[in-house]
């Protein structure tokens, strides 16, 4: 009797809890509603409140509204926010090992940024669990391409080039080029072609046409440099105090956000390279001097990478040779 009493209670005592547990969290994201990937994480909210019943529900507030992407990490980390996304490279000034997806060359089939994801997910997860921050999910975007406003034949036409970066290994290849790199983050790509801040960029075909390209440039190289990945990571505090079940839950729509991303993902890169062809884009392949002078600077970030990144950065490289 008395266990079944405190059965009882302790039962009663869980309701009250979970209910009291209770959560809206706040998802602050870098790029525009109709990206695939915000279009992904929409799905991704919508799932953990038909999983909860409303119980965790997630608002998202999409193209750097609420908080800028250079600001998103540190806002999960800080419990400003619950939850957000942040493209993982963007860490890379914090450690290299973020910047495994853009090393140019090394990952450029989607097989293979799989197994590059899997080879560096722990030590990118054990990176951020020092800052209070559970990853939850990644996903890639498409190969990422160069565009220009003039026809490029090899490296030295981009000498003096103004470029727009967005992390590490961008500015790197711009430098390595003879260009010369702006950090800027995708909602002001069209203003800084507009007014001549930047005259070409390397990045996917879905930021061109979300960004509409065709604005601003003539040129898109298939170049295929990498795949890099957005990441969406959750404040480790707001994530353990949910009950189990919506802890669980969360964690289930995750695992489904990045199986659907992926896929949506390499859905993408013909789509978009085809939307970019009908807006009047000439889209070709590298030459072949561009081609191999853009080898030439992938070897040269590779062993940059190598250095920077120590044994950590050696090991995470063997991993995804043993699974490639
Ligand atoms: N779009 C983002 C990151 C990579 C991509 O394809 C950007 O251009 O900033």
């Amino acid at each position: 009797m008395r266990l079944l009493t405190s059965a009882a209670a302790v039962a009663a005592g869980l309701a009250v809890a979970s209910d009291a547990r209770a959560a809206e969290w706040n998802m602050p994201t870098p790029y525009a509603d109709s990206v695939f990937h915000t279009m992904n994480i929409v799905a991704f909210a919508e799932d953990v409140a038909a999983a909860t019943d409303g119980e965790l529900t997630i608002t998202v507030h999409s193209a750097g509204s609420l908080f800028k992407h250079p600001e998103i990490k540190d806002a999960v980390a800080t419990g400003q926010v619950e939850i957000g996304e942040v493209l993982i490279s963007l860490l890379s000034n914090e450690d290299p090992v973020y910047g495994v997806d853009s090393i140019p060359f090394l990952a450029t089939s989607y097989a293979d940024a799989r197994a590059l994801w899997n080879a560096s997910r722990p030590t990118i997860e054990d990176l951020l669990e020092e800052q209070g921050v559970t990853l939850l999910f990644a996903v890639p975007w498409p190969a990422q391409g160069l565009y220009t406003t003039e026809v490029i034949e090899s490296a030295e036409d981009m000498v003096g080039v103004k470029f727009r970066a967005y992390n590490a290994a961008t500015s790197r290849v711009a430098e390595l080029m003879g260009a010369v790199p702006t950090q800027v983050e995708v909602p002001e790509i069209p203003q800084a072609f507009a007014t001549g801040i930047v005259d070409a960029m390397i990045t996917s075909p879905s930021t061109g046409v979300s960004t509409s390209a065709w604005d601003f440039v003539e040129y898109f190289y298939t170049i295929d440099a990498w795949i890099p990945k957005n990441m969406i990571v959750v404040n480790q505090r707001a994530f353990d105090g949910l009950s189990p079940e919506l802890q669980d839950a969360v964690l289930e729509a995750a695992a489904r956000a990045e199986a659907r991303g992926w896929e949506m993902s390499e859905a993408e890169t013909a789509e978009k390279t085809q939307v970019l062809i009908d807006n009047g884009i000439a889209v070709s392949e590298p030459s072949p001097q561009l081609a191999a002078d853009l080898d030439v600077i992938g070897e040269t970030m590779t062993a940059e990478w190598l250095a920077g990144a120590g044994d950590e950065g050696t090991a995470i490289i063997e991993g995804f040779e043993n699974l490639r």
